[in-house]
């Protein structure tokens, strides 16, 4: 067992949920840190029933703990997950600082557990769009292998952390009452608008947040040949991810295929019939760990060698604390059976 668990960025959108989803799947601990920049130390944490004061992040605060589950931004990460290694943690990383290092295994638990052997101390979990649509990819790309994806990210504004929620209901507030409403967290007002850019160019116009679905998918399939043109889009909906996804396939792939491998894998949900109007929807998936599945079509622009589907997840679980604490619990296992 990991005897001292350490949790940075614990008071964030997702470290909230960390902590939530640590008590309700009874991970195993004796003792717990919490660490944050100075700004948070200091404040008093409830961690199931007891009052966990935050302590400072900083060079020492690891030499006596055993595995970290951190959300804090790139930038932190780069500096911390170092020296917390050196220190004797293990760290399993929501940032993207490390994702794409190829000594950093990139995890996600039902998709590729075995790539957790040989880490160096860094584990990296996938960007909340790369997650629940790799989740997706991964039964039809084993089946028929994937070779191409088109995408449409539907994002929610917690993705930018709890500052984009308070941002949402500002923005919706203001227009409603006629007012302006200066965006600091996005680049224009998103109550009753869509923002069709999350992250800065990174490639041939394309934004960081496309990217990473580019570059994380091929990591974490393990296939440098899948090709993926991604369209990322902010929403004014406060939780839960959707993505429009149309998949190009080597063998070919019927409906009935598709729905039955979605049905047969771990992870996700198919919500499908739209004869009684059921799809998948974010009000829906909030609070919910799968990956949910619906629309499930065949691509009509094609030649039997497509998918088209509607895929929703909550960013903050699956897309980011879930997934994390998958990854802590998959460690704990391969450390029990050693
Ligand atoms: C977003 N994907 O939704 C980011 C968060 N990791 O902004």
């Amino acid at each position: 067992m990991f005897e001292t668990l350490a949790v940075v960025g614990a008071t964030g959108a997702v470290g909230r949920i960390v902590l939530d989803q640590l008590a309700d799947r009874d991970f195993p601990y004796k003792r717990i840190k919490l660490l944050a920049s100075q700004r948070s130390v200091g404040r008093e944490v409830q961690v199931k029933d007891q009052t966990v004061k935050i302590e400072l992040l900083a060079p020492g605060a690891f030499q006596d703990v055993d595995l970290v589950i951190a959300s804090t931004p790139d930038e932190v990460s780069a500096d911390f997950a170092p020296y917390a290694v050196k220190e004797g943690a293990v760290v399993v990383d929501e940032s993207g600082f490390w994702r794409m290092d190829p000594t950093v295994p990139l995890i996600i638990p039902e998709v590729n557990p075995q790539a957790i052997a040989g880490h160096q101390g860094i584990l990296a979990s996938p960007n909340c769009s790369t997650t629940q649509m790799v989740v997706a990819l991964a039964p039809l790309h084993q089946a028929c292998r994937v070779k191409r994806v088109v995408v449409s990210t539907y994002q929610a504004t917690s993705g930018a952390g709890l500052a984009g929620n308070v941002e949402l209901e500002s923005s919706v507030r203001a227009h409603l009452d006629g007012g302006a409403n200066q965006p600091e967290t996005f680049q224009y007002p998103i109550g009753f608008n869509l923002i069709p850019q999350i992250g800065g160019e990174k490639h041939q116009g394309y934004t960081s947040e496309e990217m990473k679905m580019v570059y994380e998918t091929r990591k974490i399939l393990g296939d440098e040949d899948i090709q993926v043109c991604p369209t990322a889009v902010r929403v004014p909906v406060m939780t839960g991810h959707s993505e429009s996804i149309l998949v190009e396939t080597e063998e070919p792939i019927s409906v009935e295929k598709a729905i039955e491998l979605f049905n047969a894998a771990p992870g996700i949900t198919v919500v499908d019939d739209l004869d009684r109007k059921q799809y998948p929807m974010p009000k829906d998936c909030v609070g919910k760990d799968d990956v949910f599945v619906g629309r499930i079509r065949a691509d009509i622009s094609g030649n039997g060698h497509g998918i088209a589907f509607w895929c929703v997840s909550d960013n903050l679980r699956k897309g980011a604390a879930t997934n994390a604490v998958q990854i802590a619990e998959l460690l704990q296992s391969s450390v029990a059976s050693a």
